[in-house]
């Protein structure tokens, strides 16, 4: 009984893939590009059918975001203080209806069933899929996830360090079970080891650090 039904659909309905930023402007060739992007799109394309809940985030900034070097006559990788927070400043990137915002063209392969938008408040940055970054305003997708009984979520995408992290904490902190696929990730690395100390945060924080091969016995 307990075999079939861990096997079944129900239980795989309680799950979730969540792939964070997948944007052009992550890309290569976009305006703040993450070291090898490139190689998990064959990666996030292979996973996503074993989920029936696919969500995505993208980054979706106004023009004069507080997040952007230029609009402080700063240069890109420069830190300042933004209400009592350090805020790390960003080359203008993911501006709302540019192309370099836009997802990946290879994602329209996927069923995609919400997209959650983030960072368009001009004075707050956003790294979560959750909330802002001073937890101001929440993008409903914790309200969506509660609404439809998902308790699993499994996290691809950009960056590591930076979007994968808020979002782990702030998923574990609302009671759901947040699994990292590792090699379904990259991070930013503005330093060598930020991608390797954001997985151990996310692992003492209570996350489950997997590989994309894994995932069928963690569903
Ligand atoms: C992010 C850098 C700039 C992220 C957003 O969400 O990971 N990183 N903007
Ligand atoms: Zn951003």
């Amino acid at each position: 009984m307990l075999k079939k039904g861990r096997r079944g659909s129900k239980l795989k309905k309680l799950t979730a893939l969540i792939i964070t930023d997948l944007q052009n402007d992550f890309m290569p060739s976009g305006a703040l590009p993450i070291k090898e992007g490139e190689a998990i799109i064959p990666i996030v394309l292979q996973i996503a059918p074993l989920f029936s809940h696919i969500y995505t985030t993208q980054d979706w900034h106004p023009n004069n975001h507080v997040s952007f070097a230029i609009n402080h006559g700063k240069r890109p990788g420069e830190i300042i203080e933004i209400h009592g927070k350090s805020q790390i400043l960003w080359p203008v990137h993911c501006v709302q209806e540019t192309l370099g915002a836009d997802l990946i063209p290879r994602l329209q392969r996927i069923a995609i069933e919400k997209k959650i938008y983030k960072g368009e408040n001009p004075l707050i940055d956003s790294y979560s899929a959750f909330f802002d970054n001073e937890k101001k305003k929440s993008t409903g997708l914790n309200e969506y996830l509660k609404k439809r009984g998902i308790q699993k979520l499994f996290f691809s995408g950009f960056a590591t360090d930076f979007c994968i992290l808020y979002s782990i904490k702030d998923a574990i902190d609302q009671g759901f079970i947040a699994y990292v696929i590792r090699d379904a990730c990259r991070a930013m690395n503005k330093e060598l080891l930020d991608e390797t100390k954001a997985l151990v945060a996310m692992e003492n924080y209570g996350a489950v650090i997997i590989l994309s091969r894994e995932i069928s016995s963690y569903l």
